[in-house]
């Protein structure tokens, strides 16, 4: 017999949430929400490959409903699961252009969901990993359904961040400020169990830089030369990835160590990557897990953000190797 406990994900949210003085409740509902919602979009996303035999998006399928694109069908699914729980105040998804307020059919609660519903969607065609972004925040505003200032606030002040990756198995991360918790889903019970407990950034030696090398015409002498670096760094050690997978290429580089760098260049100043509901959520995580954030001045969790679908360069990952990516860029 083994002495490994089997944990679910709702048992280790009420757990969590017991250890949390002056705790309501609502916040483990809100994260077990996310976790169902999770389970529905990783059902969807696994079929996508039928979706020649079910139905096109645009068609309806065998059941005669119309067939959705699955990044449209994961907002839908994650705002139909958070809408009506009482919890939330608003919403802000990059699948929508503005913040959304609770409709005042359902009560309205104290917090904020921030969310990528289906981040690398353009990835699903070729059976790549793909991923959802979650971000959670209190209310400092006295409206009751929630105000723009609600949604702009900084990465430092959130209550709980998380992504789900869904890949060869579909896992969720979370982090509530107590650690990472990582949770595999087992499809034949439809459960995510905790798998990876405590999860911390492996530092020094890590083997691995992620980026988007084919844009390197385009970056900073600084940039040009922190990969240069990196290159010929400890005799050759390292090693690229790049999935373009942003949730998949963290994932790894949380487990593994290293950094993943999405930085600004000459086309795109301030990168590709949005701050609130990409950047953010991360850099919580990365921070809990011992790592670090930085936009290449300064840590992602302390930029005050000014527009919601705001873009930041990202360098994240093992400490030492953020901090170096920093020393770098500041003689640009
Ligand atoms: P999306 O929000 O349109 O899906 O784009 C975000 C994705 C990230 O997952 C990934 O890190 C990045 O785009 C890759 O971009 P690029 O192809 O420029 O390297
Ligand atoms: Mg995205």
């Amino acid at each position: 017999m083994t002495d490994t406990h089997i944990v679910t994900i709702d048992r280790h949210i009420i757990d969590e949430e017991r250890n949390r003085p002056g705790a309501s409740g609502a916040f483990s509902n809100l994260l077990t929400d996310i976790a169902l919602a999770a389970k529905v979009i990783s059902r969807q996303v696994n079929m996508a490959g039928l979706v020649d035999i079910l139905g096109r998006v645009g068609h309806r399928n065998v059941q005669g409903e119309p067939v959705q694109k699955l990044d449209v069908f994961a907002q839908d699914v994650i705002y139909r699961a958070m809408d009506h729980t009482g919890h939330l105040c608003c919403m802000v998804s990059e699948e929508l252009e503005d913040w959304v307020p609770i409709p005042e059919k359902f009560p309205a609660g104290e917090y904020i969901l921030l969310f990528d519903p289906l981040d690398g969607s353009s990835n699903i065609d070729v059976n790549v990993s793909i991923g959802t972004i979650f971000s959670l925040q209190r209310k400092v505003t006295e409206h009751e359904r929630g105000s723009l200032e609600d949604c702009l606030q900084p990465g430092r002040r959130q209550l709980a961040a998380g992504y789900v990756v869904y890949g060869s198995s579909t896992m969720l991360v979370y982090t509530t400020g107590r650690g990472v918790h990582g949770f595999t889903l087992d499809p034949s019970i439809g459960e995510f169990i905790l798998s990876h407990e405590d999860i911390r950034i492996p530092q020094p030696p890590s083997r691995y830089y992620s980026v988007n090398e084919a844009y390197a015409s385009r970056w900073s002498p600084g940039m040009q030369r922190l990969v240069e670096d990196l290159k010929r760094s400890r005799g050759g050690e390292f090693s690229s990835r790049y999935i373009g997978s942003l949730v998949a290429d963290f994932h790894r580089t949380l487990l593994r160590g290293g950094i993943f760098m999405y930085p600004g260049d000459q086309k795109h100043p301030s990168g590709k990557l949005r701050l609130l509901y990409e950047a953010s959520p991360l850099a919580f995580i990365a921070e809990e897990a011992g790592g670090r954030a930085s936009d290449g001045t300064g840590d992602i969790l302390d930029i005050q953000p000014t527009e919601l679908h705001q873009r930041t360069p990202l360098f994240i990952g093992s400490t030492d190797l953020v901090d170096r990516a920093e020393e770098f860029l500041a003689n640009d």
